[in-house]
């Protein structure tokens, strides 16, 4: 005799759970791919990184996050070349990408910067990174792929100023 209820009650929480369910994005919408890095010199204590940022969501997500076991503290870093052929870099204060845009970091452009590291990056190995989105409910981990250090002057002065 009680059973319609009941029946009514589970499926009226089933249905709730999936509206709750629903208001969640089941994965982070801001993407990390073509991730890399260079392998370091002896002694290096800094490292650069590489990487492709596609916001799939609707709305504009702003970096809340980036941390990495390897080093001490991973910082995002603009640099540029002028005139003159001296490149130069600063920190990017708050990184935000558009709705449905995408933002690359690339030599002499937006580079990840790895300060305080551990050990050596060695070519033909992985760094794991880890960012996180406002509005995004989980983290989200990359693998930078450690190519060879090639003797690119620009790149590596760039990271021994300072
Ligand atoms: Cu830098």
């Amino acid at each position: 005799m009680n059973k319609p209820f009941w029946t009514v009650r589970v499926l009226f929480l089933l249905a709730l759970g999936c509206a709750a369910g629903m208001a969640r994005p089941a994965h982070a919408q801001v993407l990390a791919t073509e991730a890399w890095s260079r392998a370091t010199p002896p002694g290096a204590t800094t490292a650069v990184g590489y990487m492709l940022l596609t916001n799939t969501s609707g709305e504009e997500r702003k970096l809340l996050k980036i941390v990495s076991p390897v080093c001490d503290m991973v910082s995002v870093h603009r640099s540029s070349v002028d005139s003159q052929g001296v490149s130069r870099m600063w920190p990017v204060g708050s990184l935000k990408i558009d709705a449905g845009a995408s933002v690359r970091f690339e030599p002499n452009g937006l580079h990840l910067m790895f300060t305080g590291i551990k050990a050596p990056f060695q070519a033909g190995t992985k760094v794991p990174l880890v960012l996180r989105f406002e509005g995004d409910d989980q983290d989200i981990t990359v693998q930078l792929e450690v190519r060879p250090l090639v003797p690119a002057a620009t790149d590596v002065h760039a990271h021994n100023i300072q």
